[in-house]
């Protein structure tokens, strides 16, 4: 491999740990707190889950576990979209893993879940690691999206576990990965295979959380990269003077990217779906708000201008999520004919002509891109695949029109000409900030104590992360204690219910505050690139959102 002299050098950065995990291993014992509930449908999620329904909260501290040097052989899998951080997982899993008993193996399935099915690994050795350690990527294993759902794909499961002697399994996912993590738990307990299961919590897009996972891993590397390329777009457009950016970022269904990297650059428009939601913001009024601010700073003769779009915003705009529920639903329904089609038109004026009248004259009104993205494959889980919809020109085009309006009507003099940004894939395998290799590492390191402490069906969990590492608390949470029952391919299942923006939140309060000064000034901040020497309230500092959510 060839190699940056940035990565040259972040091979020697030892990550930090907590304080409890730096302990010798045989001497970190599991203490067990209140017994956990599920986030709603309590009854329902406890049904389908006897046997991890219920378990109680699980914390580290200096004791005795002599039980953990016992031979075993782990599986590791990363799943979902990549995080930065993912390497530094697996580098802390086999740095417990073989400091419990060098004679333990680390196997890692290759391309996700699909390498379980297919019984392709590899062995991961101290040398077939050291060039990942602090590295951004999933290449040392790859990921894959593919679900592990049915019984069957349970038990082959089981089956090359028990081929391999390996005695546990750890999932890297976001919460549609852990959702399967906990299934594959409670059936593993179920049969009596003797197989446990611990998931990580990864995503970039931060709504994998709750009071025992404050963030997930991979939000602090992209948002500080995505914050980057914004503020050095802000200073460019301050400079030029001449453009309005559209930028929509990567993030799924939640806010939290957009609202991080609006709290870290100051723009002059942030749009938060979970407000548009909750204020029930049609589109016309959300282009109406843009126009405005546009118009107004046209006014004190500053045409240009930075917009964050959150990539799932359509999901929220209520006419247009609607409309989706409905195509879902309809796709889900009329899969064979829908699919027997290949023109996109066709498939276009299929769905057309089988929607409701009010979702029918929502869908005629978006462009034909846009109308054809939403008609986009599912993800395997069923959802819309936002990240392809393009928000960013349905929103300048439209804004573009309305101030074409207002100029003809006289209540508009300035100039407007738009440039369009999708951030997304360049902020999920940047190398991982110091924060992200140091909660990575630990996450990694605790998931094999959850193993060693005979845990299954158990997130990974570290907290107080906005104090230094050694600080930090660690310990686990049953995966049942986050989940609800939600509508997924037209049946209700059992899934982590996503942590959305809270618009009562700190970080979304203070961005509420600020925005309208935001709006009409130029307030721009550029944060510059992510740094990973220095002094540490550069090098070491968190998200601001943690820092607003963890302040007092
Ligand atoms: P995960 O939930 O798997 O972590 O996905 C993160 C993400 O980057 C989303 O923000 C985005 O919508 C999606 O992956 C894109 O998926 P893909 O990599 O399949 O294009």
């Amino acid at each position: 491999m060839d190699i940056s002299p940035l990565q040259k050098v972040r091979y020697a950065y030892q990550p930090k740990l907590p304080a409890i995990l730096r302990k010798d291993i045989t001497s970190i014992e599991a203490v067990y707190g209140e017994p956990t509930g599920a986030a709603t449908d309590a009854d329902a999620v406890k049904a389908l889950f006897p046997h991890t329904y219920g378990m109680s909260r699980v914390s580290f501290t200096e004791g005795d576990n002599k039980a953990v040097t016992a031979q075993r052989n782990v599986g590791v899998i990363l799943s979902g979209g990549q995080a930065p951080g993912g390497h530094n997982v697996i580098s802390g899993l086999f740095d417990a893993l073989k400091a419990a008993n060098p004679e333990n193996t680390l196997y890692g399935f290759k391309g996700g879940p699909s390498g379980i099915l297919q019984d392709s690994y590899q062995i991961i050795t101290d040398e077939f690691l050291a060039p990942y350690r602090n590295t951004g990527g999933f290449d040392i294993i790859g990921s894959g999206r593919t679900k592990l759902e049915t019984q069957e794909q349970f038990e082959v499961c089981a089956q090359v576990c028990k081929k391999h002697n390996i005695s546990a399994l750890v999932i890297i996912g976001g919460d549609d990965s852990n959702t399967n993590a906990a299934v594959l738990a409670e059936y593993f307990l179920e049969k009596q295979h003797g197989i446990q299961v611990i998931g990580c919590p990864k995503t970039i897009d931060g709504d994998l959380k709750n009071e025992s996972i404050e963030i997930s891993f991979g939000f602090d590397t992209a948002t500080k990269t995505y914050s980057e390329l914004i503020g050095n777009i802000e200073r460019d457009a301050n400079s030029a003077k001449k453009y309005w950016h559209f930028i929509k970022l990567m993030g799924r269904s939640a806010s939290h990217i957009a609202l991080e990297c609006a709290l870290q650059t100051q723009p002059n428009v942030c749009l938060v779906s979970e407000e548009v939601e909750a204020n029930k913001q049609s589109l016309v009024s959300i282009v109406e708000y843009i126009a405005k601010t546009v118009s107004d700073r046209a006014l004190d003769g500053n045409n240009f201008g930075v917009v964050l779009i959150p990539e799932g915003l359509v999901e929220f705009i209520p006419e247009i999520k609607a409309l989706i529920d409905e195509i879902n639903h309809l796709l889900a329904k009329e899969e064979v004919a829908f699919n027997a089609l290949t023109d996109s038109a066709q498939r276009v004026a299929f769905v057309g002509s089988r929607l409701s009248k009010s979702s029918q004259t929502v869908f005629s009104i978006l462009p034909d891109e846009i109308q054809k993205q939403l008609l986009m494959d599912r993800d395997p889980h069923g959802n819309v695949q936002v990240s392809r919809i393009e928000t960013d020109k349905l929103l300048s085009t439209m804004v573009e029109t309305r101030l074409k309006q207002m100029k003809a009507e006289g209540s508009y003099t300035g100039k407007f000409s738009a440039m369009t940004h999708f951030f997304g894939y360049e902020g999920r395998c940047a190398f991982p900030t110091n924060f992200d290799a140091d909660y990575c590492y630990s996450l990694g390191y605790n998931a094999f104590c959850l193993i060693g402490s005979g845990l299954s069906g158990y997130l990974s969990s570290v907290t107080n992360l906005c104090a230094p590492a050694e600080q930090w608390n660690a310990g686990g949470i049953p995966i049942t204690m986050m989940m609800n029952m939600e509508v997924r391919h037209g049946s209700k299942k059992p899934v982590i219910k996503k942590a959305l923006v809270e618009l009562e939140g700190k970080p979304f309060a203070y961005f509420a505050e600020h925005r309208a000064q935001w709006a009409r000034k130029t307030c721009f901040t550029y944060p510059g690139a992510v740094q990973y020497f220095g002094p540490a309230e550069v090098c070491d500092r968190t998200t601001v959102t943690l820092a607003l959510e963890q302040s007092k």
